[in-house]
């Protein structure tokens, strides 16, 4: 998994406004709206600004990226949430964040990034809201699936329950992944998909692409017109890609964040009995914290 880098989190507050009219201009929602829909959540309400969010810096690995948890906190603050950065880093920060009455904790080392629901305890995982967030974004972007094909670049972490949340939705998905260990595991936990190689031809043919890989795709073997989700970072994507495709829905941390928040949300404020409907009825426990 790629670490996130000061440079691109540095303007992200400032930047939500427009990012969020970029998002909307692709998908018709902007990101409380999108992020919210991908959970199933659609028709239920929820007072925000009675939700405190924590952003708590961890030190550990390689260290606090500055600016990381700043960006969080204006994501939550944009969508609504009250929210502060804690003084404090590691425990500490936990510590302030709990007394100072935070709902919602956020923070993230080299390898996970989660939300953790102070009143209940569940902890959620970036993961799986990058694979909620961006395969509803692309379906949103496409006008719906009805039996669309799409290829996913990556059988990772995000590809695999983006492979199956889109299935689910009325894809016809395809992976492509490099490691023959992965597409091996992907094929027992996904038997319908087609299994692709990542070559020109197989990319060309996609009208619809979700790029779960660290890779960069050439804009030579796009097709006219393709409509891409992509949430990794580094962006994986050239100028002449930009001029191929439709719309290309990426950003290093707001979609994801902001599905990560509502969903931290919705358990906070929701009956079970709402929270249960989540589109994936209870999301498997393999996509939640090991
Ligand atoms: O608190 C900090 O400033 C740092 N410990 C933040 C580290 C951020 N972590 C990453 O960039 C990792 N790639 C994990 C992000 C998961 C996104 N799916």
């Amino acid at each position: 998994m790629t670490r996130l880098t000061t440079d691109l989190v540095r303007s992200i507050g400032a930047d939500l406004p427009s990012a969020d009219r970029a998002l909307r201009s692709r998908t018709g929602m902007g990101y409380l709206e999108l992020s919210w829909n991908s959970l199933g959540l659609g028709d239920s309400r929820i007072n925000l600004g009675s939700l405190t969010v924590a952003a708590i810096p961890l030190t550990s690995g390689l260290g606090v990226i500055p600016g990381f948890s700043r960006a969080l906190a204006d994501i939550a603050e944009y969508l609504g949430f009250r929210s502060f950065v804690t003084d404090r880093a590691d425990r500490e920060g936990v510590r302030e964040g709990l007394a100072k009455g935070a709902d919602i904790l956020l923070m993230a080392d080299d390898e996970l990034f989660a939300a953790v629901e102070v009143a209940t305890g569940s902890m959620i995982d970036n993961s799986i809201c990058t694979a909620l967030g961006y395969s509803f974004a692309l379906e949103k972007a496409l006008g719906g699936w009805n039996g669309q094909q799409v290829l996913v670049l990556g059988s990772g972490k995000v590809g695999m329950p983006a492979a199956e949340i889109m299935t689910g939705r009325g894809a016809e998905v395809s992976i492509a992944d490099p490691d023959p260990l992965k597409i091996m595991r992907a094929r027992s936990r996904l038997p319908s998909a087609r299994f692709v190689t990542a070559n020109k031809e197989e990319v060309k043919h996609a009208h619809a692409l979700f790029n779960a890989s660290p890779g960069s795709v050439p804009g030579a073997w796009l097709r006219q017109g393709v409509i891409i989700s992509s949430p990794g970072v580094p962006y994986s994507f050239d100028g002449e890609a930009e001029a191929r495709a439709k719309a290309i829905i990426h950003d290093p941390l707001q979609l994801s964040t902001s599905v990560m928040l509502m969903w931290s949300a919705a358990i906070s404020s929701l009956s079970e009995h709402s929270v249960m409907n989540l589109p994936l009825d209870r999301p498997p426990a393999s996509w939640l914290w090991p």
